[in-house]
């Protein structure tokens, strides 16, 4: 996958991108990250980046000029049409759903914003898709871009093995079971023996709980949207889970049905 990044920070990029698992990405040809410095394409002697917002107001807005010139200049660089993200606090926000979908596009443009945000005609005329990482106010886009570059890296095929991304954290709307390594006693903390038993049918039923129990005690919401079968549902409801799918019945009292009358009783009646 190929990502553009405009912004008018390159070096907050620099240590992300060289650093652990994106660097490995690049180097092994899953991700081309490319950082554009916005200012690059100015054409004033100041390199004038931002101007006051029309109909006054606070703070300053990103002039459309050097945007519009960045996004066309970059797009043309290959011929796979860019999926151009703008990173603003009222976007979208940015969920793993999102992130598997991102992670099929061959190409994406992710525009940083600064100071109120840019001039509106580049959403307008550029945009496809607006994120945001949640609802907290961060100085610029960077950091969200860096977010989306990775949530979505990690899913590219070969970046990270198939069964790390299996069962983790809300790969299927569940919570993480809990992880221990040695020493299995540490300052008198012991391990769950069931960890311990060789018993792998048992550890997989202990570890599915756990997950439903962490689910339930700090994301119930996340119990909406995941796979619970009826095993998973009577504990979940042990538990103190309200089961949507769960509606308790009076026991049905036999109420026996009334025998039809004689058919000659109706043939009588029926002038
Ligand atoms: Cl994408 N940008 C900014 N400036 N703040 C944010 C954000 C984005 N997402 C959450 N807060």
């Amino acid at each position: 996958m190929r990502v553009d990044v405009l912004t008018l920070f390159p070096a907050m990029f620099d240590g992300p991108l060289n650093t652990s698992i994106l660097k490995r990405a690049q180097a092994d040809g899953h991700l081309d990250a490319q950082v554009h410095d916005i200012r690059a394409y100015t054409t004033d002697k100041h390199h004038t980046c931002d101007d006051t917002p029309f109909g006054g107001g606070a703070g300053m807005v990103m002039k459309i000029a050097p945007l519009a010139a960045a996004i066309e200049a970059i797009s043309a660089t290959d011929e796979r049409p860019p999926h151009v993200i703008y990173l603003t606090p009222d976007g979208t926000t940015l969920t793993q759903a999102i992130a598997q979908e991102l992670r099929t596009q061959p190409r994406l443009m992710l525009i940083c914003g600064h100071y109120e945000g840019i001039d509106e005609r580049v959403r307008t005329r550029y945009v496809h898709q607006e994120l945001s990482i949640g609802d907290y106010v961060l100085t610029g886009g960077e950091l969200a871009a860096l977010v989306v570059i990775d949530a979505v890296t990690r899913l590219l095929d070969g970046v990270i093995s198939a069964d790390s991304l299996a069962e983790e954290s809300h790969s299927d709307s569940l919570l993480e079971y809990p992880h221990y390594t040695r020493p299995a006693v540490w300052q008198e903390m012991d391990i769950p023996a069931v960890l311990r038993s060789g018993d792998h049918g048992a550890i997989a039923r202990w570890r599915r709980l756990q997950r439903l129990e962490r689910t339930f005690q700090r994301r119930p919401d996340l119990l909406a949207h995941a796979q619970l079968d009826k095993h998973d549902r009577a504990f979940l409801r042990s538990l103190g889970w309200h089961d949507p799918l769960w509606t308790e019945r009076p026991p049905r009292k036999h109420t026996p049905k009334p025998l039809p009358e004689p058919s000659s009783a109706r043939h009588d009646t029926a002038e």
